[in-house]
């Protein structure tokens, strides 16, 4: 066994704000002189939440190229190097935003094995409050029923249900939707949250500590819709380098950004996750559009701050094909070639739909 801290699981819907809720806990846990390691996670291979975190100085490995269950030894193996590394107090494990069935394929793994405790191992369930009230009135999520079925499967296996974005609900509405979800889900440690700052999570800091820790029956899911849903989404990765021309490089990337969101608006493309990093020699900034945010503009900060070259990563994570996703950042690449000689520089990119869910272990 490995002579483990506590194991928090994360888990929950694209863009529900996971990392955001993570970071912050990390660093009230780190001001009281614990020890935080985190282990990110993505179908793609390389992270704006991995540079994120590190970038915050939040030790963090990842396992990329997909999702938690289906590679469960580099899961462990991460959680070995992190033991090694840094010998934490307490380790958050970022699921994918489109993986569900974590009971069976990864926590009971890790109590199977011994790896770690039960009563040290937690696995938390975010969503964003904007859409769980949707999904709780009977409305209409903006994507297909089969992507929606993830993230019931999500909810329904969390032992912690934290209701997140609770700041972008109006107040009158607030009661009403903890009243309909503990309703709904009478079994579970219902949290609303802010994830933005040390000070705001304290709640979940403090659920953490209680014994309702997950659902323990292991999901009766059914892996055909699971993986027919995980196939209607469709993700986008680059890495590039912009360098400055005759216009600085950030009001390059400021256009850009807009002409994506744009093109993506026009073609009424479900967003699950459209996440940028943009970083300099000195500075840095996450810039992320979800379902349930209006914006037609994500904007970098201080823009006269900026350096000659930035460096940005791109993960977008929409329900279209990948074909539609590839072009149509390959489209706001052309439209974006212009007369001010920027210089653009795409290391790498990939577009690809993640693939059908094929859980290393499954302990029912
Ligand atoms: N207003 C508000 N915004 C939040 C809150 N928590 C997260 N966000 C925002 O929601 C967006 C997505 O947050 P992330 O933390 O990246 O979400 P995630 O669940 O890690 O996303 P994936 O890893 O892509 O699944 C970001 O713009 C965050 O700033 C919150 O409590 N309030
Ligand atoms: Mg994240």
């Amino acid at each position: 066994m490995i002579d483990i801290m506590k194991i928090h699981l994360v888990s929950g819907f694209l863009g529900s704000g996971k990392t955001t809720a993570i970071i912050s806990t990390s660093k009230a846990l780190m001001a009281k002189g614990m020890k935080v390691g985190v282990i990110t996670n993505d179908q793609g291979k390389f992270l704006v939440d991995t540079h994120f975190m590190r970038l915050n100085d939040i030790p963090a490995v990842e396992v990329n190229g997909g999702c938690f269950c289906c590679n469960y030894g580099d899961f462990n193996k991460s959680l070995e190097q992190i033991t090694q590394e840094i010998q934490p107090d307490v380790v958050f494990a970022e699921s994918v935003g489109s993986c569900a069935d974590i009971v069976a394929t990864v926590v009971k793994p890790l109590m199977e094995f011994k790896t770690a405790h039960e009563e040290d191992t937690t696995l938390t369930t975010f969503t964003d409050a904007r859409l769980l009230k949707i999904y709780l009135e009977g409305g209409d999520l903006p994507f297909q029923d089969n992507v929606i079925y993830i993230f019931e499967q999500q909810i329904q296996e969390a032992g912690i249900l934290v209701v997140n974005k609770m700041d972008l609900l109006a107040d009158h509405l607030l009661s009403e939707l903890l009243e309909r979800t503990s309703q709904r889900f009478p079994e579970k440690q219902i949290l609303p949250l802010v994830s933005l700052t040390p000070e705001s999570v304290t709640p979940w800091l403090e659920g953490l500590q209680s014994t309702l820790q997950y659902a323990s029956t292991p999901l009766n899911i059914s892996y055909k819709l699971y993986g027919s849903g995980e196939q209607e989404l469709a993700w986008y990765d680059a890495q590039l380098r912009v360098e400055s021309g005759t216009q600085s490089a950030v009001t390059w990337v400021q256009d850009f950004l807009g002409l994506v969101i744009q093109h993506i608006r026009q073609a009424g493309i479900p967003i699950g996750h459209l996440k940028f990093l943009v970083s300099d020699d000195v500075r840095y900034q996450k810039l992320s559009l979800v379902s349930g945010d209006t914006a037609h503009l994500i904007e970098v900060d201080q823009p006269e701050k900026w350096g000659e070259r930035i460096e940005l990563t791109i993960n977008a994570r929409l329900e279209c094909s990948q074909e539609e996703i590839q072009q149509l950042f390959q489209k706001c690449f052309a439209l974006s070639a212009d007369e001010t000689k920027t210089k653009v520089t795409v290391f790498a990119e990939e577009a690809f739909h993640p693939g059908f869910p094929n859980p290393t272990y499954r302990f029912a």
